[in-house]
């Protein structure tokens, strides 16, 4: 609980301090053109996080290297400071406000009782935008960072940027490639980084929780500048309970998510493209346009399909009107802003062309990379059955009802619309831009799979369902009307006319009544649904543990500067660059698409630790191998390491392990010997031996496994094993793991053994090998053993002595099959006489040919 208030505080600090860098800015532009003027302080807040973060996004783009802790907190106070001295006549109005009532002032309550339905109104909003921050977080504290793949990608970029002080041209030291991604979004993670102290990864994860919520201020942003404030209330409840975008966007996506506000911000600001008069003077006008085209830019600094998506809806509506009514000068207007809106993202288009004749274009393409046919998605399907509408069916079902009633409606009522056409055609404008989109972004079936658009189908068909949320938004205020009125007719003729506050009060009530009924089960949803769905949304990527995240500040303070950590694009070793700020090969860019780094992590899966496996370790220069301790949600299949294939693996060197995360050192030693104990350390279960559990309860014995020094055979510990009946027919105490190789064919299994401690017949001390359904075996045993007879026995010359064998050809012998490639030692004493066995075992030892 009290975790989640502080991510709430932080969070609403963070925004605090953007809307304070803004207001300069937004006072500036609001004196000179008409485009921000008429804001209330809600939209005023929405708009500012975006002015502040155009402000840092400025800084960290200039190649001067000063975006770092000292810069940002100097902006923000000057800012805080300015804001105050632009507003000191309001600032004095306020405190006029809270003193008594004097003659000719207004009080608190004075104003409150003017005001009472805009009140209330703004407060409904922002209401609705503080429960859903709470819902939006409380998942946060169990979880630590975000998806393994999209939240470590972004956290690579902000690393960069805080090392560089600004966005760097490259992913340097961590990577050779050059960055085109727009940095926009990650300007807001890093400025959080520098004055709220979020670790990078944290900062993405924690952010975007703030920037999902926002979006119910921005949709009330853009049904206010439309219509009215009743229609941005009514939007800001639709993106509140009703959208699930992007509020239940839980695998990553953080500048998409970032950049949705903007988005509908973006969209009110056409009419003022729509508007021959909208400015009295023409440099008055020229500024408020290339103020838009900025905008519209730093929109595709945030995000570049949004921004398509947002360009394209003007398009749409300004082909409309130069068909309907020869307004060519918005035509002009379209192309001026479309031009400036270019310029905040022209470093990354000047990198993208000035790079393409580099090797892989200088972004990581790997030359190796394998490009599988893109798999078709069917979007109506993806929208309409796998939780693209809603992640709960019945809502899915009442959403489709809402749209469908919501147009027949809107039409019927089409001249009568008044304020309300505007925003009817914003969103009918967004509708077929979003359909024409999707449709051109089909042609990627048609183009490499490696190409701009590639996935990006996905997003305007999010745009048809935002448009049709919009729909329903206009709805539900000629619902509102229509309800009052009728309920205001009916009432007068039951209600005296004198009693006509009564009367409307019940005429109100009543039509609460109703929208609330029609909208319960979404309100159901959000209230009792979002945070489980969210949480388990969360856990399929999401899945660093403490142990890991532990592990990589272990590495972050004790691993040498130039090393390179092996990881596994499925497991959490992905935050490496940001956390431990060492190489990791590779993080979540076009990198690990390589042939050669995809077959090198899937042999490891496997256990195939082949000559070629080190061949291209040695190729990438890897010093380390980070085994993590979970791995993410995979459709194929589970592609996490087994920590064994590594533990005793003569060329890994387990330096670090915390929990279920380890550390090895490559040491590129013998790849023929893939397993060799000789039990130099203290705990058996932390080196992968597990317990066999005596089956039975009338084995009654004790026995326990160790390390100790006594009889050593080589360095300075054995393991010792014990077994001693007590009572029963005989006690056994064993041990197991897993061994991988990958050629059955030659393999030897040399163990040193001594078993003379209490050992008299037929007490055993017995290693087998065992296929993983414990279903056949073969064992090597002490002389004297029950078990001599069984012709998958080998019963060992002495009790004392070190021993090698065939296994390849035992097994052959026994089964008459190859020895499977992925089997069990077991290491079992078996005391019949209640003279406790002490096993030794010195070493043990399996290689692979000759
Ligand atoms: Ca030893
Ligand atoms: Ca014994």
């Amino acid at each position: 609980m009290i975790e989640t208030l502080c991510i709430l505080f932080r969070l609403l600090l963070l925004m605090i301090a953007l809307i304070i860098i803004g207001e300069p800015v937004r006072v500036a532009l609001s004196k000179y053109s008409h485009l921000f003027r008429k804001l209330d302080f809600l939209q005023i807040s929405v708009l500012n996080i975006y002015l502040g973060g155009l402000i840092l996004y400025l800084i960290a783009m200039l190649p001067f290297h000063f975006f770092n802790a000292n810069v940002a907190w100097a902006i923000t106070v000057i800012s805080g400071v300015l804001s105050i001295f632009l507003h000191k006549v309001a600032l004095k109005k306020l405190n006029s406000l809270i003193r008594p009532v004097q003659k000719g002032t207004i009080n608190v309550r004075n104003y409150l009782s003017e005001h009472k339905i805009a009140v209330l109104q703004c407060s409904a909003v922002l209401g609705m935008f503080l429960v859903a921050l709470c819902i939006q977080v409380s998942p946060l504290p169990t979880i630590i960072f975000g998806s393994i793949h999209d939240t470590s990608l972004h956290s690579l970029f902000v690393q960069v940027m805080l090392e560089n002080q600004g966005v760097p041209l490259t992913m340097q030291p961590y990577l050779q490639e050059g960055i085109v991604y727009p940095q926009a979004a990650h300007v807001f993670f890093a400025y959080g980084c520098l004055i709220f102290g979020y670790m990078p990864p944290e900062a993405i994860f924690h952010i975007t929780a703030l920037f999902q919520v926002l979006i119910i201020l921005s949709a009330y942003y853009i049904g206010k500048s439309y219509s009215s404030r009743r229609l941005g209330l009514s939007l800001a409840f639709i993106f509140f309970c009703v959208s699930r975008w992007p509020r239940l966007l839980a695998w990553g996506g953080n500048p998409y998510v970032v950049a949705f506000p903007l988005q509908f911000i973006s969209l009110s600001l056409i009419p003022f493209l729509q508007d021959s008069h909208a400015e009295d003077s023409t440099w008055k006008k020229n500024l408020s346009l290339f103020a838009i085209g900025i905008l519209l830019g730093y929109l595709a600094a945030l995000h570049l399909t949004l921004y398509i998506i947002v360009m394209a809806t003007i398009t749409v509506s300004t082909v409309v009107n130069v068909l309907r009514k020869r307004a060519f000068y918005e035509l002009r207007n379209l192309l001026i802003v479309f031009a400036i809106s270019i310029i905040p993202i022209s470093p990354f288009i000047y990198r993208f062309v000035e790079w393409y004749p580099y090797p892989g274009h200088n972004i990581g393409l790997p030359s190796d990379i394998t490009i599988a046919p893109w798999v078709y998605t069917n979007l109506l399907n993806w929208l309409l059955f796998s939780e693209g509408i809603s992640p709960y069916p019945p809502l899915v079902i009442m959403m489709l009802g809402l749209a469908i009633f919501s147009g027949i409606i809107i039409y019927r009522k089409r001249r009568q619309l008044a304020t309300l056409l505007n925003p009817t055609k914003v969103s009918l404008c967004l509708l077929l831009a979003s359909l024409i989109l999707v449709l051109l972004f089909h042609l990627q079936y048609v183009f490499p799979p490696i190409s701009i658009i590639t996935g990006e189908a996905v997003r305007p068909t999010i745009s048809i369902f935002i448009s049709l949320c919009f729909l329903v938004g206009v709805f539900n205020v000629i619902l509102y009307d229509t309800l009052i009125n009728n309920f205001r007719k009916r009432l007068t003729r039951i209600i005296l006319p004198s009693k006509q506050v009564f009367e409307s009060t019940v005429a109100i009530a009543l039509t609460f009544l109703i929208l609330f009924s029609i909208y319960s089960p979404f309100l159901y949803y959000t209230i009792t649904q979002d945070t489980g769905y969210l949480a388990e949304s969360y856990g399929k990527f999401a899945v660093t543990t403490l142990d890991d995240y532990e592990l990589m500040l272990w590495m972050r303070d004790n691993l040498p500067e130039n090393s390179v950590v092996l990881v596994n694009v499925y497991e959490p070793g992905m935050f490496i660059p940001s956390i431990s700020h060492r190489k990791a090969i590779y993080p979540w860019v076009l990198s690990k698409d390589s042939s050669s780094y995809q077959r090198l992590i899937e042999m490891i899966r496997n256990g195939t630790m082949s000559s070629a496996v080190y061949d291209t370790m040695k190729q990438l220069d890897i010093t380390h191998v980070y085994v993590g301790a979970e791995y993410s949600y995979q459709w194929e299949k589970n592609r996490k390491w087994d920590p064994l294939v590594f533990l005793s693996n003569p060329s890994f060197d387990l330096i670090k392990k915390i929990g279920t995360a380890y550390l090895f050192e490559v040491s590129y030693g013998k790849p023929e010997v893939v397993y060799k104990d000789s039990f130099e350390y203290t705990n058996v279960y932390d080196m992968g031996w597990k317990f066999i559990n005596a089956e039975g309860c009338q084995f009654k014995g004790s026995g326990y496994v160790s390390t100790n020094s006594s009889y050593t055979y080589n360095g300075t510990h054995n393991l010792v094993i014990t077994a001693k009946n007590e009572g029963g027919l005989f006690y056994a105490n064993g041990i197991y793991r897993t061994i991988y190789i990958w050629d059955t064919s030659n393999v030897t299994l040399s163990f040193y053994i001594n078993a003379t401690a209490g050992f008299s017949p037929p007490d055993a001390l017995s290693i087998c090998i065992c296929d993983t359904s414990w279903n056949q075996s073969i064992c090597f045993t002490t002389p004297n053993s029950l078990y001599a007879e069984h012709n998958s026995t080998i019963v060992l010359p002495a009790s004392v002595g070190l021993f090698s064998y065939n296994i390849s050809d035992i097994w052959q012998k026994t089964y008459n099959a190859m020895l499977p490639t992925t089997f069990f030692i077991t290491i079992q004493n078996i005391d019949f006489d209640g003279v406790e066995n002490v096993g030794y075992v010195g070493d043990i030892s399996v290689k692979v040919g000759d």
